[in-house]
């Protein structure tokens, strides 16, 4: 349900700036903040001055015998529809300190807003029609994107590219079911209104772009929480060396001991654009000491999230059970094989290596020589790039909730092939199509449920 009432937050982030934002959104928008507000030059009123920046000062007049000046600021009025969220809009440019915003909003919520909740600007931008659910979401993205790739991703979501694409099917599915229901509602007419034929070639088109989008899910995912990139191999093989390496700072403790890292250390790097995510591991043995062991669960654990695994090897030691144990855990997983400290004697081959796996890379490499890490993010990045894992698609997808909606309606488009190749009567039909058209509506937020709605804006930063 909508209300309408008015709500206030501080919209800038919090900390010492030049200058801090307070929003004011709603109904009693304009008459809140001119209980509060005095502007420089008298007889100047904020409504008239529709988009314009007004000069004056946030004064306390609780206190009847005595007005207190809280901030010298400037107020801006944004008239509904134009605004962000539609309604009428206040912003309260203030100085940046912490007081002074959290008086000047201390007496914004005293006049007659209340405090908005996470979300809450884009959920009424969204509920008043500006823009739909995918680009709310976007709005979160944009500010979260850590990467310029991911940022350029939510834009064209932002943009309403991939609502478009989904509007463009839905309308062709409306389509179709109109002339559905007209041969359910008169089976009697000589020319039927739709043959199987011609339903079978539409939905088969639609499957085809819901599932090329669902494919886009894996490269969007990439780009918005990184490749996740996991060092894994016995204690003292050089993990956190590499890891080191590969940021050029000493971010990890690196020493001769056996067992030195003891927890998950994930760092972000970019690699030509594209995210990573970086995580260094406990070495993985057996052992007694309770704290490295909860160490290699976290280890093993983590592999299994992995994107992508790095597995490390001594060349200096002969491959042994612990060795093969390892491999054995990531075997299944996209793979690349370091045989580390190659300026040492070798007790390791490659051959004795491949005896044990047959698919992935390896790189021969010397860690704390920096030999062999050029190689290794060359390999990474051929690999994100010739999995057709690029960000060029325009409606590419990187959120979980819109690839399980997608997933239902290329269920649904299933289920109605199969039913049009046999030629099933066409009321059943439709409810496959009445499907796929609502599981669409789900991306875009035409079909979302309220508690739905509710959990995705409470994901959201406060004053956004
Ligand atoms: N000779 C040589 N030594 C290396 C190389 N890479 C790492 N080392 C040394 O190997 C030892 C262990 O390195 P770490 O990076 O701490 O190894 P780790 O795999 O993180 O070890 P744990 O955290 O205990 O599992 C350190 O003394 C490193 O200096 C290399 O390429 N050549
Ligand atoms: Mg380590």
């Amino acid at each position: 349900m909508y209300i309408d009432d008015t709500i206030a937050a501080i919209v800038t982030a919090p900390g010492e700036a030049g200058v801090g934002i307070i929003r004011v959104s709603g109904r009693d928008a304009l008459e809140c903040v001119n209980r509060i507000f005095e502007p420089a030059r008298p007889g100047v009123r904020l409504e008239e001055k529709v988009r314009y920046m007004t000069l004056g000062h946030i004064v306390d007049r609780s206190d009847a015998s005595q007005k207190k000046t809280v901030d010298e600021v400037l107020c801006v009025y944004m008239k509904a529809p134009y605004t962000y969220t539609r309604e009428d809009v206040v912003e309260i440019n203030c100085h940046g300190g912490y007081l002074s915003l959290r008086k000047t909003l201390e007496l914004v919520l005293k006049n007659g807003a209340r405090l908005a909740q996470r979300g809450e600007y884009t959920k009424r931008a969204f509920l008043n029609g500006r823009i739909d659910l995918s680009q709310a979401e976007a709005v979160m993205d944009i500010i979260t994107a850590k990467t310029g790739k991911s940022h350029e991703l939510s834009q064209r979501q932002l943009e309403g590219k991939l609502s478009g694409k989904l509007s463009e099917i839905r309308h062709s599915v409306t389509a179709d079911l109109a002339r559905i229901t007209v041969a359910v509602d008169f089976p009697e007419e000589d020319e039927p209104e739709v043959t199987y034929a011609e339903l079978i070639e539409s939905t088969q088109k639609h499957l085809q772009e819901i599932d090329r989008m669902i494919q886009s899910f894996e490269a969007g995912k990439i780009y918005r929480d990184g490749l996740r990139t996991v060092i894994i191999g016995k204690p003292n093989v050089g993990k956190s060396s590499l890891l080191n390496g590969i940021l050029k700072e000493n971010r990890a403790i690196v020493t001769d001991i056996a067992g030195t890292t003891r927890d998950i250390i994930e760092e972000y790097l970019t690699l030509d654009g594209i995210p990573i995510r970086l995580v260094d591991t406990a070495g993985i043995r057996s052992t007694d000491d309770v704290v490295e062991k909860i160490g290699v669960e976290r280890s093993k654990e983590s592999i299994e999230n992995a994107d992508l695994v790095i597995l490390m090897l001594d060349r200096s030691r002969e491959l042994d059970r612990e060795d093969i144990d390892i491999i054995d855990i990531a075997k299944d997983k996209k793979l690349i094989v370091i045989i580390n400290k190659q300026d040492l004697e070798s007790r390791l081959d490659e051959e004795t290596v491949r005896q044990h796996l047959e698919t992935g890379s390896i790189i021969h490499a010397s860690v704390i020589n920096n030999q062999g890490i050029d190689e290794l993010k060359a390999m990474i990045k051929h690999m994100v790039e010739g999995q057709g894992l690029t960000a060029d698609n325009d409606y590419m997808i990187n959120n979980v909730r819109h690839k399980n909606a997608l997933e239902r309606a290329a269920k649904a488009c299933e289920d109605a092939l199969e039913s049009l190749s046999a030629e099933l009567p066409l009321d059943i039909i439709e409810t496959d199509f009445k499907n796929i058209w609502d599981y669409l509506g789900e991306i875009t937020g035409d079909t979302t449920s309220e508690t739905l709605l509710d959990t995705i804006f409470a994901n959201f930063c406060i004053g956004k």
